[in-house]
């Protein structure tokens, strides 16, 4: 009896894994739900999901015993909450198994804007450095001041690695933290004001869409470089293509984009922008991770036990 479907596109490990554990049905994508066999979808409690698409109401009423969607991945603002909990369906994420991954990324993108490490490398490997000398000055990193916006797990990890960068820390959060040392700033455009780089750690959803708004972009200035390794939906694509566009910031680092991924082919066109795929806790040590997490949740859960990491 078919009681586990999985949705998505995993890694030949997990596969194997959720095939050894649960003897599930796979589906590519949650809109081939409606297509598969109704006993098989009245036999499924628990779907294991993984993905950006959005999972909403017909998909849950299309699986009319579902108790459970455990997302593959810390953010689940692709999944309709308010529809799973009128529908009792509770979500469990995989939270902290990423932090340093994703905070390792969004520094690692910082330390590219200020030193230009790509365009560096670019330069380098095009015959510059031997026909024309060394390569132009870049900008200090060390020392200077960095803005998270939202210090949750994940914007915390950013905080402390740059704060090992004796960088001086700001942050906005819905409330001021327990951060000693830590600048606070109840006002996001007075914290862009402020900084030299803002990393945005926000979680995704509607309260955050377009956080990042024209005005927090105009308030970072002409030195500004905004990184993301958030949600696209964070910011405000358009301002910000607009600032980079006519230099009104100095630069950006991109994990994840609206659309993503059919990013907005103006990036493209731009060598002030880092793109990086939305592979913030892509290494095989940190996606096994969470495929584990994700599957404990599952066990729990036919199992009749306490969910590892819900999150309704
Ligand atoms: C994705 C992520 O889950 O955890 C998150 O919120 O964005 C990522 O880790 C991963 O890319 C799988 O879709």
């Amino acid at each position: 009896m078919v009681k586990t479907l999985v949705i998505g596109n995993y890694s030949g490990a997990d596969h194997a894994a959720m095939e050894a554990e649960f003897a599930p049905v796979f589906l590519p994508d949650p809109d081939a739900l409606p297509g598969l066999d109704e006993r098989v979808r009245a036999s499924v409690t628990a779907i294991a999901y993984k993905g950006h698409l959005p999972v909403g109401a017909e998909h849950m009423d299309a699986v009319p015993n579902l108790g459970l969607i455990a997302n593959f991945g810390v953010g689940y603002d692709a999944i309709d909450t308010a529809a799973a909990s009128e529908r009792g369906v509770k979500i469990t994420n995989t939270p902290n198994v990423l932090n340093d991954d994703v905070a390792d990324l969004a520094v690692g993108m910082l330390l590219c804007q200020g030193r230009e490490m790509m365009q560096a490398s670019a330069w380098a490997r095009s015959g510059h450095w031997a026909r024309t000398g060394e390569y132009r000055l870049t900008r200090k990193v060390s020392g200077s001041t960095v803005g998270i916006l939202g210090l949750g797990r994940i914007g915390r990890e950013i905080a402390n690695r740059l704060a090992a960068l004796k960088m001086d820390i700001h942050y906005f959060a819905r409330s001021e933290k327990d951060a000693p040392g830590w600048t606070y700033h109840a006002d996001p455009v007075a914290l862009a004001d402020t900084v030299d780089f803002l990393v945005v750690a926000l979680v995704g959803g509607q309260e955050t869409e377009k956080f990042v708004s024209r005005e927090v972009i105009a308030a970072m200035g002409p030195r500004g470089v905004l990184i993301n390794i958030s949600r696209g939906s964070t910011v405000d694509e358009t301002a910000l293509l607009d600032a980079l566009e006519a230099g009104e910031i100095a630069g950006a680092g991109l994990d994840v984009f609206w659309n993503e991924p059919d990013i907005n082919p103006r990036f493209y066109a731009l060598d002030n922008v880092v793109i990086q795929p939305h592979q913030g806790s892509g290494t095989i040590e940190t996606r096994a991770a969470m495929g584990q997490l994700q599957r404990d949740n599952i066990t729990a859960f036919h199992a009749g036990k306490a969910l590892l990491t819900a999150v309704t």
